[in-house]
């Protein structure tokens, strides 16, 4: 399992949040999300051998909320 912290600079609301969970929620190989609007960052825990982070960046993407950049946690 591996834990990340992505920069999403679109983040503004709990729209934002509900959208953004809900996508990464269905993904098979995440485990948990968690959006901190105030930052703007989003919280994720994962499985790298189930699911690449290059595939959540591109979900996110589609959704409307281009990664900044990604820190492990
Ligand atoms: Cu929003």
């Amino acid at each position: 399992m591996a834990k990340i912290v992505l920069d999403v600079p679109d983040v503004s609301c709990e729209h934002c949040e509900r959208t953004i969970t809900r996508a990464l929620q269905s993904l098979e190989g995440v485990t948990s999300v968690r959006v901190d609007i105030p930052t703007k960052k989003v919280y994720l825990d994962y499985d790298p051998g189930r699911i690449a982070l290059e595939r959540i960046s591109a979900v996110l993407d589609e959704e409307g909320y281009p990664v900044a950049a990604s820190h492990s946690a």
